[in-house]
């Protein structure tokens, strides 16, 4: 029996400040990689990759610092296959009856948690994580009697309570956004900076050779592999950033590009969410680079309001309503995911890039993600529960907590309505002016409808055809319906024929 209470780290939880680790200075850590965990969704191989090197080099860092560390390898116990039974396992060989961590980032595992106290007779201590900057008590006060949670409003907040990007009590240089400045194309020729990678050290080698004999039928390649899997990487990395891409990051936030898939995006969200980078320091790094003329407002303000505004929202609504939330269909929407979300084998250039990236680097920016795959299985009527699942198995950033609210509120409007005032529907002119793919598409962007159309096009109407009873009242797509109403008959009539030809083959 010992007096000291056990730590149990998650695979998202790498940070020397977590709540836990502060709590006990002296108490002993239990670290576990674990089949059920690796394979509740069969996540892409960079992804399995990145959380278990992350957390190799995590408990080594930990050990040096002095704690004791159980770090149990991928089943090297048959017995051991969930927290429960690393948990039980501990208990049972070195007698722990208290057990501390922070909390769960995820509904189901803080369920699993909190079912300990009965099922294993262990006394658990849940503390915040504090890495967050809203609690989940300030979210649900702000909420509370809202008739819509709107992320613009709770970002004001958020940069009120921390003064980011703040002049006395208004917004610095007059406007709370300036999104409307961060929607340019690239210019034909543009090159963009070449970014920072790390090479796989020795642990993470070995990692990859364990995640390719295991996990090789998950989707997507390790020949790219270079997420940084430590602090100093991920700081390097973004260091990099700073220097390199943050000035023109605004400009170009929206813009997509054939055969380039990070353009100036941070390639923080990984880092940020298993807990390498601290959202905080970031932002407030970001907003030194405004005040030391390094970076123009429109793109310190658009990363800021990604972390501050973005991330904290929508953390902050799934836990407002889980359980449960990704159980809606608003459009009652049950077509099957078609394979070429695995295969990346399509026509369409725009979603062979956007899959292709997915593919090669467990990565796509919020633009392919929202307006090319998320936008795509919106108009095609593609199953929620399909969508949401591949979006959390493909992305090195994914996690529930975030990936839901995105997923299924924003990209998919299958909540109805909570997270997005209306659904991001765009026919193929948006991802044309966004991009360079229409012009080597075999698929033409300017047809609306007929056999080489771009597809997009006659989805979109089809879909607003479709769901005209649930949208048409909504007043943010009174001009959708109105240009609907001007259609002309054979045009309608036309679009609907393409639709249902495409959606009849599609699989
Ligand atoms: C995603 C993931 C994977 C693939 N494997 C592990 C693991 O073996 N051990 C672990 O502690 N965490 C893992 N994770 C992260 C968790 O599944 C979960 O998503 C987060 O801990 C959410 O809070």
């Amino acid at each position: 029996m010992t007096d000291k209470p056990l730590i149990l780290i998650l695979g998202d939880q790498l940070s020397p400040d977590l709540s836990s680790l502060a709590a006990a200075p002296d108490a002993p850590v239990l670290m576990a990689e674990l089949p059920d965990e690796a394979s509740y969704v069969r996540h892409h191989q960079q992804k399995i990759t990145l959380i278990f090197a992350a957390m190799r080099h995590f408990s080594k860092a930990l050990e040096q610092s002095g704690r004791a560390v159980t770090y149990l390898h991928y089943a090297t116990e048959p017995t051991i296959n969930s927290f429960t039974d690393a948990v039980k396992m501990m208990m049972q060989r070195d007698g722990y009856n208290r057990l501390l961590l922070t909390e769960p980032a995820e509904w189901r595992l803080m369920q699993e948690v909190e079912s300990w106290a009965d099922t294993l007779g262990i006394g658990v201590e849940i503390l915040p994580d504090t890495r967050f900057l809203a609690t989940h008590q300030e979210f649900a006060d702000w909420a509370n009697g809202k008739k819509q949670l709107r992320m613009e409003f709770f970002y004001r907040e958020m940069r009120r309570k921390t003064g980011l990007l703040m002049d006395g009590d208004e917004p610095l240089g007059g406007q709370w956004n300036y999104d409307a400045d961060n929607r340019k194309k690239l210019p034909k020729g543009h090159t963009t900076p070449p970014r920072l990678h790390f090479a796989p050290d020795d642990v993470t080698q070995e990692v990859m050779q364990f995640v390719a004999q295991h996990f090789g039928n998950h989707i997507g390649t390790l020949d790219n592999f270079a997420w940084p899997v430590t602090a100093a990487q991920a700081e390097a990395q973004f260091a990099h950033w700073l220097d390199f891409c943050l000035p023109q990051f605004g400009d170009y936030q929206d813009a997509m590009k054939t055969d380039e898939a990070f353009l100036y995006h941070g390639l923080v969200g990984a880092s940020l969410n298993i807990g390498l980078l601290n959202p905080l320091e970031v932002c407030r790094a970001v907003e030194a680079r405004y005040h030391s003329g390094q970076a123009p407002l429109n793109a310190v303000e658009g990363f800021i309001r990604q972390v501050l505004g973005w991330r904290e929202f929508i953390r902050g609504l799934y836990w407002l309503k889980m359980p449960g939330y990704g159980d809606s269909n608003y459009f009652a929407h049950h077509r099957a995911l078609p394979g070429f979300y695995y295969s990346g084998d399509t026509d369409m250039a725009c979603m062979r890039a956007a899959i292709g990236a997915t593919r090669e680097h467990a990565y796509a920016h919020h633009i392919q993600r929202l307006m090319v795959t998320g936008n795509f299985a919106l108009l095609a009527g593609i199953a929620p529960d399909d969508v949401n699942r591949w979006y959390l198995e493909v992305y090195a950033d994914a996690f529930e907590w975030v990936q839901l609210p995105n997923t299924h509120g924003m990209a998919l409007f299958a909540d109805g309505g909570i997270v997005g005032s209306k659904p991001y529907s765009a026919s193929g002119a948006y991802i044309n002016r966004m991009s360079d793919h229409c012009s080597g598409c075999a698929y033409q962007v300017k047809e609306p409808h007929g056999d080489t159309a771009c597809p997009f096009n006659y989805l979109y109407w089809d879909f607003m055809i479709r769901h005209r009873d649930k949208l048409g009242g909504n007043p943010r797509m009174g001009m959708v319906y109105r240009n609907l109403d001007k259609m002309p008959d054979d045009k309608r009539r036309g679009v609907l024929a393409s639709a249902k030809r495409f959606l009849e083959q599609l699989k």
